[in-house]
């Protein structure tokens, strides 16, 4: 079993679409291990996003990141990392096959609708950003 990090971002959780997207991890086999809403500061978006620091899309992604309440989870499964991830879909939602998250909730390429982790260490740094181990249990 394997951990990954996942976001139900402002614009899904704004449209109302937050339910859709947490019945589908269900039906798609992930244990949801820990799950909260926040309401993500600039300064608490910037550390999240630090890998991003300098590019030319930082600012509007963290403006965009601390525009409204999220929900912020840790999901469990065979493989969690990469089948999030294709369940999420492409960055770029018109991208996105057909029956993936991003291309059924997503907005445009910077807001997107979902986060995924998208590697091993990645996952504990974004895990550990949002969760203690009690909240893990
Ligand atoms: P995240 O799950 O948000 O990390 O997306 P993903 O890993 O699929 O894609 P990356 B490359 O990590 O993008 C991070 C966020 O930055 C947005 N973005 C990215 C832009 O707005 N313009 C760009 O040119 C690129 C490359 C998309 C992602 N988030 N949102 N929202
Ligand atoms: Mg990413």
């Amino acid at each position: 079993m394997e951990r990954t990090f996942a976001i139900i971002k402002p614009d899904a959780f704004r449209a109302g679409n937050a339910g859709k997207i947490l019945a589908r991890i269900y039906e798609e086999g992930f244990t949801v291990v820990g799950l909260k809403k926040l309401y993500l500061s600039k300064i608490e978006a910037e550390g999240f996003y630090a890998v991003h620091q300098g590019k030319p899309f930082f600012d509007e992604l963290t403006d965009f990141m601390s525009s409204g309440p999220c929900i912020v989870m840790v999901l469990e499964a065979d493989n969690a990392i990469v089948k999030w991830r294709q369940l999420m879909g492409a960055t770029d939602p018109k991208q996105a096959d057909e029956g993936t998250l991003r291309r059924q909730f997503g907005t445009f390429v910077g807001e997107n609708a979902t986060h995924g982790s998208d590697a091993p260490e990645t996952a504990e740094f974004e895990i550990g950003y949002f969760f203690s181990g009690l909240e893990l249990l």
